[in-house]
Parts: structure tokens; sequence; C-alpha cells
């Protein structure tokens, strides 16, 4: 598998507003927000999508999903409500292959916010 700019945000290669961290997770602001919270959460071990890391590493998904609740708590939203969502495939506009959650929030979702 090929490199993807995800790994070199986690290896600090190139820069992202990091916003949380664990031993396993990164979570940093999306480049091109779409809600006024847009921060995507990434597994530090990549795999392609959440059906490949579901599979391969159900831990590692519910570390994924506990970052997502942290970052929700740390940026005020969690009260009133978040998105969750992992797009899978390129149907679903996913067009970074290291699998990774948006988290969405700080006022009324709409369409726009995946
Ligand atoms: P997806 O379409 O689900 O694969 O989401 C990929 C997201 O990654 C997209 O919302 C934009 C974001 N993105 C792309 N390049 C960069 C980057 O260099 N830095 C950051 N922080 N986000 C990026």
């Amino acid at each position: 598998m090929s490199e993807t700019l995800f790994e070199q945000i986690i290896a600090r290669e190139i820069p992202a507003d990091i916003v949380y961290e664990t031993d396993t997770t990164l979570a940093f602001r999306d480049i091109n927000p779409r809600a006024s919270t847009h921060v995507l959460v990434v597994p530090k071990t990549r795999y392609r999508n959440v059906a490949e890391l579901a599979e391969a590493d159900a831990g590692l998904l519910a570390d994924v999903l506990n970052t997502a609740a942290k970052v929700a708590e740390l940026e005020g939203v969690a009260d009133k409500g978040y998105r969750v969502v992992f797009n899978t495939g390129e149907d679903a506009g996913q067009t970074v292959f290291h699998v990774h959650a948006h988290v969405l929030g700080g006022g009324p979702l709409g369409p726009e916010a995946r």
C-alpha cells in the first residue's frame, strides 16, 4: 500500500491542526471544514476503510470512536449533538484511503456536512 498524506500528518512530516492524540489515534482539523467543528480522527495504523479496520482490529475501531467522542467533548458539541461519518469507497466520496472518522458539529447539520 502506498502512503497517504495522513501517514505524513501522523509522522509530523506535514503540518496539521492537531486537537487530540492518544497512543493509537490522532485527531486534527479538516483542511476543508464543512461544519464549524470538523475534525478527522485516524488510527495511527493504516487500514483503507472502516470495514477493513473493523475486521482486523475491533479494539482499534473502539479507540477511534472513543477519540471521536472525546473530540466532541473538547469542541463543546457533545451535548447538542454531532455526527460521526466514515466515507467508505469512491461512491461515498472517500478520497483518502486511510480510514478516518469525520466528527461534525456546531449547529444544525445538513447533507453537506459529511
Ligand atoms: P474523505 O472525503 O472522507 O476521504 O475525507 C478526506 C478529508 O481529508 C477531506 O474532508 C479533506 C481532508 N484533507 C485532505 N487533505 C488534507 C490535508 O492535507 N490536511 C488536512 N487537515 N485535511 C485534509
